[in-house]
């Protein structure tokens, strides 16, 4: 297909309550929407890179960059045939996997309605409905947690996760694990140990976790594969799996036994398939993460959850747990089961509420094809 119009549109969404990791604070979500206009379709792709560099070197305005002054001239007015001729005109660029992966969404979108099948159907996905969880950040205290926590299994979700940092770990996931001895539940520290420091983790290895994200840093396979040796639950990387490679060097490491795919850490939906079959080739099980999507980045994250290899349930919350109002018009909700239904109308099979968009818009930018 040929676009022959890419709007840019950097969006700050207020979220319900604020969001604290190892890495920081927010109130507010920045993303940056993309919209592929070629042949009379319009496609939609969402760019997760965040306002700051906390959970990755990719921000908002790193894209910003990257996206008109590199991939965006090797599309317009382009016959790009789908994301795998994308990703062949783009491997000059190095790294920018979130530019990249939220250009690739808009193609999967494109693609989609021109074939009249929704993403699900093109990524051959086996559900109409996934598993999913929470993850619940920092809160002020060990009891505030147990109420937050509480709040969500109320709404109905069966897994949660639990983000922890140096000082705030044990204690809070022993008061988790002793209110809800049941839960299925995992940890996620981003990067925020080192080798010597992950020792105050030991005793997490005897309140039957499910898995331990991201303890060291994004750039740290070895230290991983040599504190994997040291606990019975599985380690599960998150930020040090950018590429296949990574993931395929991972596993053979033994640095994890559990990866958390996200298309836009990992430069796309193509990419995050590869990693899906190849963990599925090797017996490694893999879930989908989350970077707090609106209603596009939601839909492709559920689409990708229902292929067979996601056995674990994703960080894909209904739209509620995020904001007051989204800029799609669909709104995911949880099932009773602790599940979400994946889209089955063509492409990522949402629509733009075009009226939400402006509210949370503080900058676009358009490119037309000139020649
Ligand atoms: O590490 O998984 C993470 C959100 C932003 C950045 C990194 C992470 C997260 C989450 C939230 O854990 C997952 C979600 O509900 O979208
Ligand atoms: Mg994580």
């Amino acid at each position: 297909m040929i676009a022959d119009c890419i709007t840019l549109h950097h969006l700050r969404m207020p979220l319900v309550s604020p969001f604290e990791t190892s890495f920081g604070r927010t109130d507010a979500r920045d993303c940056i929407l993309i919209e592929v206009k070629a042949e009379g379709l319009t496609g939609w792709g969402e760019c997760v890179a965040d306002r700051e560099p906390g959970y990755s070197w990719e921000t908002v305005g790193t894209a910003w960059h990257i996206l008109p002054d590199f991939l965006i001239p090797e599309i317009l007015g382009k016959d790009v045939q789908g994301a795998h001729d994308f990703q062949r005109r783009v491997t000059h660029v190095r790294g920018h996997q979130m530019a990249k992966a939220g250009l690739e969404m808009a193609l999967w979108d494109l693609q989609g309605q021109a074939e009249g099948k929704p993403l699900r159907g093109l990524l051959e996905g086996a559900r109409d409905c996934v598993e999913v969880g929470v993850s619940v950040g920092l809160q002020e205290s060990p009891a505030g947690l147990v109420a937050t926590v509480e709040s969500y299994l109320a709404q109905g979700y069966r897994r949660v996760k639990l983000k922890i940092k140096p000082g705030r770990d044990v204690g809070d996931v022993r008061a988790a694990r002793s209110a809800f001895p049941d839960l299925r539940l995992q940890v996620d520290a981003n990067s925020a140990y080192t080798l010597e420091t992950a020792d105050a983790l030991f005793p997490l290895d005897d309140l039957n976790l499910l898995l331990i994200e991201q303890p060291l840093a994004e750039d740290d396979l070895w230290d991983h594969a040599q504190l994997q040796k040291q606990f019975c639950t599985p380690l599960c990387l998150d930020e040090s799996i950018t590429s296949p490679r990574h993931a395929r060097q991972a596993i053979e490491m033994g640095a994890c036994r559990v990866v958390n795919i996200k298309q836009g850490r990992v430069g796309g939906i193509s990419q995050a398939l590869a990693i899906h079959d190849l963990c599925q080739a090797r017996g490694v099980p893999v879930w989908c993460g989350g970077m707090l999507e609106t209603g596009v980045g939601r839909a492709a994250n559920l689409a990708l959850a229902s292929l067979p290899n996601f056995s674990l349930p994703g960080d894909i919350s209904a739209t509620e747990r995020y904001y007051r109002e989204d800029i799609t018009n669909e709104i995911f909700s949880l099932n009773e089961d602790s599940t979400i239904d994946v889209p089955d109308s063509p492409g990522l099979g949402v629509t733009i509420n075009h009226w939400a968009l402006e509210q949370v818009t503080l900058e676009k930018r358009s490119f037309r094809e000139t020649g």
